[in-house]
């Protein structure tokens, strides 16, 4: 072999090694191309700490590389969400049925945007979902839970449900409470009874009793799994499978 094929080949291999270098390092570094973000739901009753834990889920996974957005419902910021805030805060009356119809169209109107975002490999921390609806409708007088069921069946499905338990009294101790609709001890003992009753595998009951911080450690744990094993797993719409 001449010094110049010596030098013609040397040079080859170099680029065709670095090449091979280069792209193994890009498939370890990047986030595969297919997969998904995690839909991880906040479930519970009045006053449990569902908004702090729920801020603070966020900022927990985006600080250790996790892409993570916050989405909440009732987003009041729709023409749909004006209808409901006023609402709650007993500014006019909507029939029962109706208030419900406007909870669950608040979520639809989400759905696109939400279905994008997880595609593309967000992680999605809810604050209140379908869950609430049912509950809360359902804990009315003359309103079948069944019925409640119906507008949300088709809406995306939850990868995990963090439920935050706390007895309405310990509830009624903490900030703002009773300002709003809904913010009854009674009425509240019977949203927690449905809630009960819609759980599945995919729940995680949380005592929301302890400290701020010893709860966010607790559910960042858990999410941590919950965003990795999503990540192949085809997205899932809510109840549909019911008869
Ligand atoms: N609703 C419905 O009917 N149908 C639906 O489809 C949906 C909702 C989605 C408004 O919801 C109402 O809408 C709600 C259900 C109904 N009615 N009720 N009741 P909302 O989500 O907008 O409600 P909110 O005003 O935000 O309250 P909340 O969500 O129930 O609170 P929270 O998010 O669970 O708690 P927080 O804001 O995080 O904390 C409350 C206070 O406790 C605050 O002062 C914190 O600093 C404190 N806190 C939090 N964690 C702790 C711990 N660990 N220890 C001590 N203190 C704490
Ligand atoms: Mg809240």
């Amino acid at each position: 072999m001449t010094w110049r094929h010596f030098q013609y080949h040397g040079f080859t291999k170099l680029i065709y090694f670095s090449t091979r270098l280069l792209s193994q390092k890009t498939l370890l570094t990047m986030p595969g191309m297919n997969e998904r973000g995690a839909l991880i739901v906040f479930e519970g009753c009045d006053k449990s700490g569902k908004s702090t834990q729920c801020s603070l889920l966020v900022e927990n996974l985006n600080r250790c590389g996790v892409q993570a957005e916050l989405v909440k419902f009732p987003d009041r910021t729709t023409e749909i969400g004006k209808m409901i805030d006023r609402y709650l805060q007993n500014a006019c009356f909507i029939e029962d049925h109706a208030i419900h119809l406007l909870f669950a169209a608040n979520r639809w109107e989400h759905m696109p945007s939400m279905t994008k975002r997880l595609k593309s490999g967000v992680t999605l921390v809810v604050d209140r979902y379908s869950f609430s609806g049912v509950a809360y409708s359902a804990s009315k007088p003359g309103i079948e839970l069944e019925w409640c069921r119906g507008p949300e069946k088709g809406l995306l499905q939850p990868d995990c449900v963090f439920y935050l338990t706390l007895n309405a009294q310990e509830a009624a101790m903490r900030g703002d409470y009773g300002t709003e609709r809904y913010e009854q001890q009674d009425f509240q003992k019977k949203t927690a009874s449905v809630f009960e009753n819609l759980q599945d595998d995919s729940w995680k009951v949380i005592d929301a009793g302890k400290s701020v911080e010893e709860l966010s450690a607790k559910i960042f744990e858990q999410a941590k799994d919950i965003v990795s094993s999503a990540k192949h797993r085809p997205l899932g719409y809510l109840w549909k499978e019911d008869p």
